[in-house]
């Protein structure tokens, strides 16, 4: 048995699908319909992940595991060689810790009113602010270097690409970061991102 990606195209479960494709793991990508929590091979999201989210990662011994932060470590670390984490221990892992958390608590979590259909306008805007404020900020942070934590591609640069992608889909212009701008083409122009994009149909 392979590993398992339990998914859902678009969402933060695309930043645990390029891992493994930047990873060179074999897996298996499982559909999951966020309305009706029913996934493509007939299972129940809520048995999988009782929090009732994606992604889930099922390993090949049965055991499930969740949370992108954990998730793209644990996928980084079944590939040392691809130098998608800094070895455990070191003060770099740390820094790709922070950048894990900020991006999953204060980023991800501030597009959250954006998708919710019953979100008031007053809490759309003010999350538009957040995400522009937070974004503004990783701006700032990216200065020389090509990817978060300087020259080498990891995991967290995998999951920048996919929140700093959703702005589009929510009307946020970013246009004016320019940055990101740069930062965010040269992820997309990675193969192995091009592959996960065109998988989820994002890309042609
Ligand atoms: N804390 C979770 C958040 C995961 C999350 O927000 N998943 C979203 C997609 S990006 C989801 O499945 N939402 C469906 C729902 O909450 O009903 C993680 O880091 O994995």
């Amino acid at each position: 048995m392979s590993l398992k990606l339990y998914g859902t195209f678009g969402t933060c479960s695309l930043a645990v699908h390029i891992a493994l494709r930047e990873a060179g793991l074999p897996f298996d990508f499982v559909m999951v319909d966020l309305q009706t929590r029913k996934t493509s091979d007939d299972r129940d999201l809520t048995a999988l992940n009782e929090k009732g989210y994606v992604p889930v990662l099922e390993l090949e011994d049965g055991q499930t595991l969740t949370e992108v932060p954990a998730v793209l470590q644990y996928i980084a670390d079944l590939a040392p060689e691809k130098g998608l984490a800094p070895p455990t221990g070191t003060m770099a892992r740390y820094r790709l810790q922070e950048w894990l958390s900020f991006i999953n608590s204060e980023l991800h979590k501030a597009f959250g009113p954006l998708f919710n259909p019953m979100s008031s306008e007053e809490a759309k805007a003010q999350s538009c602010a957040k995400v522009m404020e937070r974004l503004t900020w990783v701006d700032r942070q990216l200065g020389q270097h090509t990817f978060l934590l300087g020259g080498e591609f990891t995991v967290a640069d995998a999951y920048l690409f996919v929140a700093a992608g959703w702005t589009k889909f929510v009307g946020i212009d970013i246009s004016e970061l320019k940055r990101l701008g740069v930062y965010c083409g040269q992820v997309a122009g990675r193969p192995a991102v091009q592959e996960a994009l065109r998988a989820e149909g994002l890309i042609t």
